[in-house]
Parts: C-alpha cells; structure tokens; sequence
C-alpha cells in the first residue's frame, strides 16, 4: 500500500531560519515553497531523494494562526515533528481501505498538498501517536485519468 516516506512534516515557529538551518546543515535544496490556507501553513518542501512513485522531502510548516493543527502543536508540544506522510498509488482507494480497517479518517476525501499532491490525514490516535497523512503524486493522478 505504501510505496515510500514522501516527507516527514515538522513544526517550527519560524519557516525561513529553520530552512536556512536545513540547507546549511544538511545540505538539502528547497524546491517549493507554498502558503496553504485551508491546511492553515506556510511551507517549504526540501528534497531529499527520488524514488518509485515520485520523491522524498522534508516539509518544514509554520502555522499561519495558532488555532491552526500546526499551531495548536507547536503550543502544545513546541518544535519538532508533526507527522509522517506516506506516497500511495491511489489516494481515495488507500483512505477506503484504511477506513475499512477501523481507523478514523481526519479527511474523508482528499485535499490539496504541496507541489500539487492529493493528500488526506489518518487520526494520530488510532495510528500509534504518528499523525499520519497520505499522498498522491500528481504524476500519478495523470496516469490513472
Ligand atoms: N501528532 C501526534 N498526536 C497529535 C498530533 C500530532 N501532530 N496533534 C494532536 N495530537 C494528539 C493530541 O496530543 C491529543 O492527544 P491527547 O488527547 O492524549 O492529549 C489528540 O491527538 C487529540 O487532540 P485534539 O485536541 O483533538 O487536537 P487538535 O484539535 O489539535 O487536532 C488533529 C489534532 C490531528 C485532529 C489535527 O491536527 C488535524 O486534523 N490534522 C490534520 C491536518 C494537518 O495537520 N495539517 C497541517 C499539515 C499540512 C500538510 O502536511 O500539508
Ligand atoms: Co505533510
């Protein structure tokens, strides 16, 4: 079902120094850098490898509110990370079946992610503690249309 780690999602208060801390440290490139209001961030994608199905990245997000998840969070539990977000061949048949098996669906359909992505979240709680999220690669979208 799962075809990678897409990206794992880690929550900062301040998106430019931690990507500055990112490229300098580990020598990551960020690729795209995007405000989604309806998941309530500012973000940047870091690429880290390419594999079956599209790439890996760190998501570095800042919350745009404090009544945002990412900055409910980062009150609650400060800086660190958020969640782990899984490629998936098929974004709506993984949630299906997922939700079949019992565990709480956060979005029943999906929504928009970075860089074009159709991503839906699984309940933290249901998953071990992990905030869960799958994504589906645009690339992929076209191929199955
Ligand atoms: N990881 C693990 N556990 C988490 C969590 C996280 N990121 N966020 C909340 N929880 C836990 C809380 O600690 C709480 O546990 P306790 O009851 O033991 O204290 C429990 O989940 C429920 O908490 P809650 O008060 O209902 O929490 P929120 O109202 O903050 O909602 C959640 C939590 C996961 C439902 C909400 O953050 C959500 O819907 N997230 C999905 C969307 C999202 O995170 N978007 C930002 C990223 C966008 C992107 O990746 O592109
Ligand atoms: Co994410």
């Amino acid at each position: 079902m799962f075809m990678r780690i897409d990206h794992v999602g880690i929550a900062c208060h301040d998106l430019e120094e931690k990507i500055a801390f990112f490229e300098r440290t580990f020598e990551l490139t960020v690729v795209a850098r995007e405000v989604n209001t309806e998941q309530g961030v500012k973000e940047a994608m870091l690429h880290i490898a390419d594999g079956e199905g599209g790439g890996s990245y760190i998501q570095l997000l800042e919350p745009l509110s404090p009544d945002t998840p990412v900055g409910k969070f980062l009150t609650r539990r400060g800086e660190g990370v958020h969640h782990v977000a899984f490629g998936v061949p098929d974004v709506v048949q993984a949630l299906d079946t997922i939700g079949g098996r019992g565990v709480r669906l956060l979005d029943e359909r999906p929504r928009h992610g970075s860089m074009g992505s159709s991503i839906a979240f699984l309940h933290p709680k249901d998953v071990g503690g992990m905030l869960t999220e799958l994504v589906q690669a645009p690339e992929r979208q076209a191929e199955t249309m």
